[in-house]
């Protein structure tokens, strides 16, 4: 899948995440689709600007809705770029107007999918590069290092901060994040401006190029 022999010269399958479409929504991770194939999941607070991203790096304008009211996608949704190779949505947390009981369910879900989604194979979380690495972002790279799961940090609208201090904010989340002691990449990324989506496609195509299952079944 990964050799194209009119392209060889270049390392990595570019795939096109233009042509990503909607599959399935799903009410929790009991619910989705068959555990196969390599899915990549974003996460982030309400509001940390998910949905545009998810939108801009499809280039369509309302494949994830974007809202001004945070907390209203409470689905997991799921679009494919290709057969086999999945984007999923996850409902934003640490909306304030939640209740404390489902919170905590979700928190649980969130975790439970981290740990036993086998075709999860990297994840990306999105910070407001104004109010990053608040609690439940911390939780979700502990987890994430736990069951060994590669993460790209998004510091969503960038925009909003001058050169200066977006590069300086960029440097103390790297630093932030290194007694994580994972493999954690951290970049800023802007949907008005258009920033940071080639370092996103990347990190994409890097994750859903990894073979499916790793060679146990065939040691080299
Ligand atoms: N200035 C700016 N605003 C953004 C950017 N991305 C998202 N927003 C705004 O932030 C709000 C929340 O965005 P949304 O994508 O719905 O966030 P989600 O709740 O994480 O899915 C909306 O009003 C967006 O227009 C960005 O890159 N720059
Ligand atoms: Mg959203």
């Amino acid at each position: 899948m990964n050799y194209d022999p009119n392209r060889d010269h270049i390392v990595t399958y570019q795939y096109n995440y233009h042509v990503t479409h909607f599959v399935t929504s799903a009410p929790d991770i009991r619910h989705l689709p068959a555990d196969s194939g390599i899915e990549v999941a974003f996460a982030g607070r309400s509001n940390a600007g998910k949905s545009s991203a998810l939108n801009t790096l499809t280039n369509q304008k309302s494949l994830a809705r974007t809202s001004k009211t945070p907390g209203r996608t409470q689905l997991i949704n799921l679009f494919e770029v290709t057969e086999g190779i999945r984007l999923v949505d996850l409902p934003g947390y640490g909306y304030a107007e939640v209740p404390e009981e489902m919170k905590r369910k979700w928190q649980k879900a969130l975790g439970e999918y981290l740990q036993k989604r086998n075709c999860l194979k990297g994840l990306v979380i999105l910070m407001d590069i104004r109010h990053p690495l608040k609690d439940l972002d911390q939780q979700m790279l502990e987890w994430s290092v736990d069951v060994g799961l590669p993460v790209l940090v998004l510091l969503t609208k960038a925009d909003k901060l001058a050169q200066g201090a977006r590069k300086a904010q960029l440097n103390m989340v790297r630093e932030a994040v290194l007694p994580f002691m994972g493999d954690i990449q951290v970049e800023t990324f802007s949907s008005l401006k258009k920033t940071g989506v080639d370092k996103l496609r990347q990190k994409l195509d890097t994750w859903f190029n990894m073979p499916p299952e790793m060679s146990e079944d065939h040691p080299e």
